[in-house]
């Protein structure tokens, strides 16, 4: 077993001086594709754009290394998605069906209903919520293809009521990964197709004579598919640009520290890019925790990935206090977040920005990863400051309603009379105008 060892793991303290510049350093990231990136991705856009079919085979056949007979070949029909959901250990099925539904029962109450009031006149004022008509689902394939995830992002879709949703996964060598579509069959995903990267996306963008158009685009993906998606914005919607994942753990010292040492390991395992800190006002309890990471890590499967996300993006935090924590946390607005305190209900309501927030010694950030309900499609790169995690909402649109009565039609064209001539909008004027004077 190789000896690798992150005793070099950063360590910090609140008290520092340069305190603030080394969490901003340690924070850094940055999102942005190259020129080069861009340039290639704009290409494979505007192929598919004009194209259609013809150049989503050939990159099939440059990127992926196998060539279908045809376009109608990229389908993985719905007895396929069946037949994989048949093949895997019981086991596994049980664990993607029980999983579905813990997901599908959140998911439920985070419905967006209409509304209405009517106000004294009789006009009346409401929302009205649609689902989106179709929306495609992009699964990565190689080391970041997660059966979890395609759970995370179809089934609230289906929840909200989208008619149709369109996975597309590449499919290496003509390799398929069974767990992906055992799970999209038991998320109720509609149409299948093996495709993936750029050319995938502009396909659902814009739809090509067999991969139909859809109206938002939603799913983890390289470089080249976050590349595509930020391109094809604006045609249809996207749900996010996702960074490296990030977990922060604020702990009293009361926890063991081999489990939050795995704890850090969990998210530091996705990639060498992504973010595991912790901060405690308990000094020896940092020290333990070095101490168990040190222990565990040559245990470990993916101790190479693991070692270098430590060591480029990992710390411990020594904080002063809980309240000093707790200000660290709001200012890192971590997507993970697990507070591995005594008392998490009395102090959760001050925590501002998270993605998602883990409660108490026993809640481990991999529960919400596959199973406790929430999603684990959540936003990273501290745009928890702004943004929330992935849910039924972002499959489901609100329109306005208005319907003015007669008497209240008379008394708002007043109002909408005097704006419009101050804005020089004659016709406004007068359209509004003519409905209020029949009521004289
Ligand atoms: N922690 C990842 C999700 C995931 N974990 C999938 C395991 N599989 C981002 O939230
Ligand atoms: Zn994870």
């Amino acid at each position: 077993m190789s000896e690798t060892t992150v005793t070099d793991i950063k360590r910090l303290s609140t008290q520092d001086a340069d305190f603030q510049s080394k969490l901003a350093a340690l924070l850094a990231w940055d999102s942005v594709s190259d020129d080069r990136v861009q340039g290639t991705v704009a290409e494979i856009i505007r192929e598919v754009r004009t194209r259609g079919d013809a150049a989503l085979l050939e990159y099939t056949t440059r990127f992926d290394r196998w060539t279908p007979a045809s376009a109608a070949d990229l389908e993985l029909p719905r007895s396929r998605l069946a037949r994989a959901w048949a093949s895997i250990p019981a086991e596994q099925r049980q664990a993607l069906e029980l999983a579905a539904e813990r997901i599908r029962a959140y998911a439920e109450h985070q419905k967006m209903a209409g509304w209405s009031y009517r106000e004294d006149d009789g006009t009346l004022l409401g929302q009205q919520i649609t689902p989106l008509d179709r929306a495609g689902l992009y699964v990565p394939g190689g080391k970041a293809a997660y059966p979890s995830s395609v759970l995370m992002n179809a089934v609230p879709a289906k929840v909200a009521g989208v008619s149709e949703l369109i996975m597309v996964v590449p499919t290496p060598d003509g390799e398929l990964n069974e767990l992906v579509l055992a799970a999209a069959h038991v998320a109720g995903v509609d149409r299948a197709f093996a495709v993936g990267g750029a050319q995938a996306v502009a396909a659902l963008a814009y739809g090509t004579e067999t991969i139909p158009g859809v109206d938002k685009i939603v799913g983890p993906g390289n470089i080249y598919v976050a590349t595509a998606k930020r391109a094809v914005f604006g045609q249809v919607g996207i749900d996010m640009v996702a960074g490296p994942s990030e977990i922060l753990v604020v702990c009293d010292g009361g926890t063991d520290s081999d489990w939050i040492a795995m704890d850090l390991f969990s998210q530091a395992e996705h990639d060498e890019d992504a973010q595991s800190i912790l901060v405690s006002w308990d000094a020896a309890f940092l020290d333990r925790v070095a101490a168990s990471i040190d222990k565990l890590l040559p245990t470990m499967e993916r101790q190479e990935i693991i070692a270098s996300a430590l060591r480029a993006r990992g710390a411990l935090i020594l904080a002063r206090d809980l309240d000093d924590a707790i200000g660290v946390a709001n200012e890192i607005a971590p997507e993970h977040l697990e507070l591995s305190i005594e008392d998490p209900e009395a102090i959760v309501g001050r925590i501002r920005h998270a993605g998602a927030i883990f409660m108490g010694r026993y809640t481990a950030e991999a529960l919400g990863d596959y199973c406790a309900g929430p999603n684990h499609v959540l936003p990273t790169s501290r745009t928890a400051r702004f943004s929330s995690p992935l849910g039924v909402y972002d499959f489901q649109k609100r329109s306005s309603l208005i319907m003015a009565s007669r008497a209240g039609s008379a008394t708002l064209s007043r109002t909408a009379s005097v704006l419009a001539r101050g804005e020089g909008l004659t016709a406004h004027a007068r359209s509004a105008e003519y409905r209020g004077e029949e009521e004289t």
